[in-house]
């Protein structure tokens, strides 16, 4: 396993996003956010037109793709942004649309349940993807989700959907899985995934984790949306040092920092073999 993270920054280009919805809906705006992430250490941008907080409503077809690939399109030819583009859609021609104009993962929260086409977009395209496990859908997720062990069961979920996608042309090796922080799971449930998140990495692919300013990290903290980058921090590098590799954040400087230092303490490896702006300075 790499000692290597990699930092997803999260461009919501939505009207209703949990955290930051309305914001970035102007493409202009979404687009020089995502430059100020990758700047900030985001090596992905990860650009979603649909929110998939708990009671969300699906989006049309049409209205996710105008929202979404103005915004991929302007990030893919900018100069500025040498990050990888990531598509947080569940819909097979959105991600299509979306390889096309750029992008080369494909994040979807359904793990390719969501639309039949998913699976042949992702194989077909070489694009890597992101697996992740959600109980139920957003809209009903959160109503009372139970679990006999939820770590095992998210394992063998993930490991279910692993080998079905490889089973239908998509490469093991362009697979990351991500437990599903939040979707359709307590206080608890989310605490326990994170405390054994080191059983998941039998699973062999990097793992991807998404705690940035969720709910939990509300309930534990008694902080309101704007507040809980601390409480964000610690749970990204509880996750790195129990084996998470990708993490998808809305606050990118403070935990691209704390990660930084988190991975130069737990793997002795400083200074890197190839020093980043943030890396550079002398005090
Ligand atoms: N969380 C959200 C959305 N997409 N993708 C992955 N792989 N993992 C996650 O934990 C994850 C995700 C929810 O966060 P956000 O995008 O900020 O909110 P919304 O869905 O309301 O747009």
């Amino acid at each position: 396993m790499t000692d290597a993270f990699r930092i997803m920054g999260v461009v919501n280009v939505t009207p209703d996003s949990f955290s930051d919805g309305g914001r970035y809906l102007d493409p202009d705006k979404a687009v020089a956010h995502g430059a100020d992430l990758h700047a900030q250490g985001a090596q992905i941008l990860d650009v979603g037109g649909e929110s998939t907080r708990p009671g969300a409503e699906p989006v049309a077809e049409q209205e996710e793709l105008r929202r979404v690939l103005p915004v991929i399109e302007a990030l893919a030819s900018s100069p500025d942004v040498q990050a990888q583009l990531s598509i947080d859609t569940s819909k097979a021609t959105v991600a299509r649309a979306a390889l096309a104009a750029g992008a080369s993962l494909v994040n979807d929260v359904t793990a390719l349940r969501g639309d039949p086409e998913m699976v042949s977009v992702v194989a077909a395209s070489g694009a890597e993807c992101c697996l992740m496990h959600m109980l139920g859908e957003p809209r009903t997720m959160q109503r009372d989700p139970r679990y006999d062990d939820v770590v095992s069961e998210v394992k063998s979920f993930l490991e279910a959907r692993m080998a079905f996608a490889v089973s239908e042309g998509v490469a093991e090796r362009r697979i990351m899985l991500d437990p599903g922080i939040g979707f359709g799971k307590t206080v608890e449930h989310n605490l326990e995934l994170l405390r054994r998140l080191d059983e998941l990495t039998g699973l062999g692919r990097p793992l991807v984790i998404g705690t940035s300013r969720k709910s939990f990290l509300g309930r534990i903290t008694g902080r309101g949306l704007d507040a809980r980058v601390a409480a964000t921090v610690a749970t990204n590098v509880l996750a790195y040092e129990r084996g998470a590799r990708v993490f998808r954040v809305h606050d990118v400087g403070p935990v691209h920092d704390a990660l930084a230092v988190t991975a130069a303490t737990v793997t002795g490896a400083w200074p890197p073999t190839t020093p980043t702006s943030s890396t550079m300075s002398t005090t």
